[in-house]
């Protein structure tokens, strides 16, 4: 098993069915990743370590997601030089969505997270990918192969739309 590249952390377990897409489409990539729970709230001791060690472990790009109070993409981006992607997740917890998007979305002037759709986890998935492909020439051979068969899919789809009536 190669030396994982992307580490996806979230703040619960409830978070899983979410960011388990983010594996999901980063396994298919073939990008070796590492998951687990990281809460900025319940384990801050935790967050720190995770952010501070990531870079020095071989991680490229952290995706990173929460809902409701969403500190952790923010929080980890503060501690480290590594980009950060965070996911908004509808949480239980959330009002209806809006709290953990700006959360994560509002960040100040000078620590970026760059935030995908509320429960995008599988963009968050295609977008590390991309940043760990600028330094992986065969990675990237494969995200056009993958932009290729996203074209074919919808280009498939035109002649079942146009003949439906
Ligand atoms: C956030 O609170 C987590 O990221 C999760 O989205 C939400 C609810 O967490 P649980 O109460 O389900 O553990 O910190």
């Amino acid at each position: 098993m190669s030396r994982p590249v992307v580490s996806i952390i979230m703040g619960s377990a409830s978070d899983l069915s979410v960011m388990e897409k983010a594996g999901e489409v980063l396994k298919e990539l073939n990008v070796p990743f590492e998951m687990t729970v990281v809460s900025a709230h319940r384990t801050p001791e935790r967050m720190v370590s995770h952010a501070a060690e990531a870079a020095g472990r071989g991680i490229k790009v952290i995706v990173a997601g929460a809902g409701g109070a969403a500190h952790l993409p923010g929080m980890t981006a503060s501690l480290t030089a590594l980009p950060v992607i965070g996911v908004p997740i509808h949480s239980s917890n959330s009002i209806d969505g809006w709290d953990s998007v700006l959360s994560i979305l509002q960040m100040p002037s000078g620590v970026p997270v760059a935030t995908v759709a509320l429960d995008g986890g599988y963009n968050a998935g295609i977008l590390a990918a991309q940043i760990a492909a600028t330094s992986d020439k065969n990675l990237a051979a494969r995200l056009v192969v993958f932009k290729e068969e996203l074209k074919n899919k919808v280009l498939n789809s035109i002649d079942t739309v146009e003949k439906r009536f």
